[in-house]
């Protein structure tokens, strides 16, 4: 439960404010936070903070001593905090400094997985900030709190509830709910926080109203305007709608006869569209129900899909939601083949900085690295083909799936806030280096030597993680449902797709053009590279090809050697980095070192448990030894 007396560990990266500024607009927010810093920090000289023009991009300079910071209404409060973070940073520029930024991602969005009992979804930091007990229950302060830190890393939306919409949830657009989520939007909107709300693409089932949800009826449409004019009568600015159609047993066009994907999303479109509203469409859209005899089938191949073949059909203001991955937020995938493939079509890049299937903020990983690969992923589309070049543009918006809850200090593990902030950090700068981020929020976060010490601990985290769990592309392993800690056969003869088919002599699937054909969704001469087993990046092999335990990879070492090999090395750098983070005792808050101490301990349990079952897992199958000679299976 959230102790909102606790500052120090609660804040984050952001000293609370002295109160909650709910109803000022987000250019005063801006002033207060100035004052705010002013009088913290004891800044010498004064500051002038000008609204001037349209726009979230600001101006800061210093001249004789005076700050100013300009720019539009919210391109001012995105000013103030990037002047906090310089001078808490322990920065002091000199006189004649100047920085301009403005954000690469138009909707820059956080994705709660929130359910009105108060439980979340894959989260691991406590319970909703939003919701408890089936209905709207909020600490006021806490929420403007959080959105002002989320505006002090440029996120300007919020969607507040689950895309797995369970009927209680269903009434958030009904009489009964709006007024509650008006006042939630109210919050927000002092920090240029917009609301989206998940709704089901069945609500007008789900509410009663209609007895089907078909696309091409009158009735739908009536539904939708009507339902339309009623939201945005409470919440004028609400962004818009965020859906999980045709998904994991969701609702979704493709029940009735005929129908795909953009005649489900412009449904809703059109009767959004009068009141500038979006709708957010997801398209982690495939086969949840396979058959794991089925080779034919493969899981990755399927949004590519539902959605390439119908660019061009979406209304203009439907974005729909790709997630970095064709899988499922694995440690390493390679990007979706559909980002950026569909010029015709506005589109978001979804990250999960909730740590689902990346050590669930109980094993350290640091997740810009990961998104930072994407975002410097050449798709070779075109000419300037970097999903970051897509920014703003064909990928209009990025979202992320919040790891945020009522704990403490807002994540679970205190070093995971460092996802959170990289996340809003590349949603505005999305080429940033990973290395930069984690400095500035160690900087902010910490002192003297624990600022590199953690930094580079963030910095390797990712490499670790990958280490112990599944290197080389090979994805999935965990536990069915929890999703944490190995079970090798888990999801083998399951129906979600999800397959290794490991056996005596090989592991992985052949998604090149001879197996699946995944390989061919991406460009030429993207495919090429991945489909040819011989120059597939290393790092994705077993995502891309089937190969044989004795194959010898780059180095020389044969691939069961390399994942032998790589387990031990990540256990033991788990192991080590209890030593990293004990050599800083008594150099950060003790709250913080003790909840670190007590995750990273977690952390190594389950590498080692990783890195045995794993490592038994493939020596029972192959009756190869480790040439090390290291005991595998005891
Ligand atoms: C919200 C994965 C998760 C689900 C999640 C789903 C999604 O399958 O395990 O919990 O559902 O992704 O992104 O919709």
């Amino acid at each position: 439960m959230c102790d909102i007396n606790n500052t120090s560990f609660a804040d984050c990266w952001l000293p609370r404010a002295a109160q909650a500024r709910v109803s000022l607009s987000p250019q005063d927010t801006a002033r207060a936070e100035l004052a705010d810093l002013w009088q913290n920090l004891a800044v010498a000289g004064s500051f002038d903070l000008r609204v001037e023009g349209e726009g979230e991009g600001y101006l800061l300079e210093k001249q004789a001593g005076v700050w100013r910071v300009s720019g539009g209404a919210t391109g001012v409060l995105y000013g103030a905090h990037s002047l906090g973070f310089l001078l808490r940073g322990g920065e002091q520029p000199p006189d004649g400094f100047t920085l301009r930024s403005a954000p690469a991602f138009t909707h820059r969005i956080i994705n709660h997985w929130d359910n009105m009992d108060g439980t979340i979804e894959r989260g691991y930091a406590g319970r909703s900030l939003f919701f408890s007990g089936g209905g709207i229950s909020y600490s006021e302060e806490r929420i403007y709190h959080y959105a002002r830190l989320l505006a002090s890393v440029g996120v300007n939306a919020v969607a507040i509830n689950n895309v797995n919409v369970r009927p209680d949830a269903a009434r958030l657009i009904t009489p009964d709910l709006l007024p509650q989520v008006a006042a939630l939007a109210a919050i927000f909107r002092s920090c240029g926080v917009r609301l989206i709300l998940s709704v089901s693409y069945a609500s007008p089932v789900m509410l009663g109203d209609l007895t089907h949800a078909d696309p091409r009826s009158g009735e739908s449409a009536r539904w939708w305007g009507e339902r339309m004019n009623l939201i945005y009568s409470h919440v004028p600015d609400l962004l818009g709608v965020l859906i999980k159609a045709d998904s994991e047993n969701q609702p979704g066009p493709y029940q009735y006869d005929g129908c795909d994907q953009a005649d489900g999303a412009n449904l809703v479109a059109k009767a959004i569209a009068p009141h500038g509203g979006f709708v957010f469409w997801r398209c982690f859209v495939y086969n949840c129900k396979q058959d794991w005899r089925d080779r034919e089938t493969d899981r990755p191949k399927a949004a590519y899909e539902a959605f390439r073949p119908i660019d061009g059909k979406f209304a203009p203001n439907v974005v729909l939601q790709v997630k970095n991955g064709p899988y499922d937020f694995q440690i390493r995938e390679p990007v979706s083949p559909l980002l950026g493939a569909m010029p015709n079509t506005a589109q978001a890049l979804e990250f999960q900085i909730t740590g689902e299937y990346t050590g669930q903020q109980v094993d350290l990983c640091y997740l810009a690295p990961l998104w930072s690969d994407t975002l410097t992923f050449d798709t070779r589309l075109r000419e300037k083909g970097r999903v970051a070049d897509f920014a703003g543009g064909a990928v209009s918006s990025i979202a992320g799936v919040a790891n945020t809850g009522d704990d403490s200090n807002w994540c679970g593990h205190a070093l995971a806030a460092a996802n959170l902030f990289a996340f809003g950090r590349l949603a505005w700068s999305p080429l940033s280096p990973p290395e930069d981020i984690a400095g500035q929020w160690c900087g902010l976060m910490f002192n003297g030597e624990a600022r590199g010490v953690v930094q580079n601990m963030l910095l390797d985290s990712r490499r670790i993680y990958e280490n112990y769990t599944t290197p080389l592309g090979m994805c999935w392993f965990v536990t069915p449902h929890y999703h944490y800690g190995p079970d090798p056969l888990g999801y083998e003869f399951s129906k979600w797709g999800t397959y290794h088919r490991a056996d005596r002599r090989a592991v992985g699937i052949d998604r090149s053009p001879s197996g699946t054909g995944f390989s061919l969704q991406y460009a030429p001469p993207v495919a090429d590279l991945y489909g040819d087993i011989d120059r597939c990046p290393e790092e994705l092999l077993l995502f891309f090809h089937r190969a044989e335990y004795t194959r010898k990879l780059k180095s020389g070492k044969t691939l069961l050697q390399t994942l032998y090999d790589l387990h031990f090395l990540g256990a033991a750098q788990a192991e080590e980095l209890i030593a990293r983070w004990g050599a800083l005792e008594g150099a950060v808050d003790a709250e913080i070192f003790a909840n670190v101490a007590e995750r990273l301990r977690r952390q190594a349990e389950n590498a080692r448990q990783w890195r045995d079952v794993f490592n038994t897992f493939f020596f029972r199958l192959s009756g190869i030894p480790d040439e090390a000679g290291r005991v595998i299976s005891i």
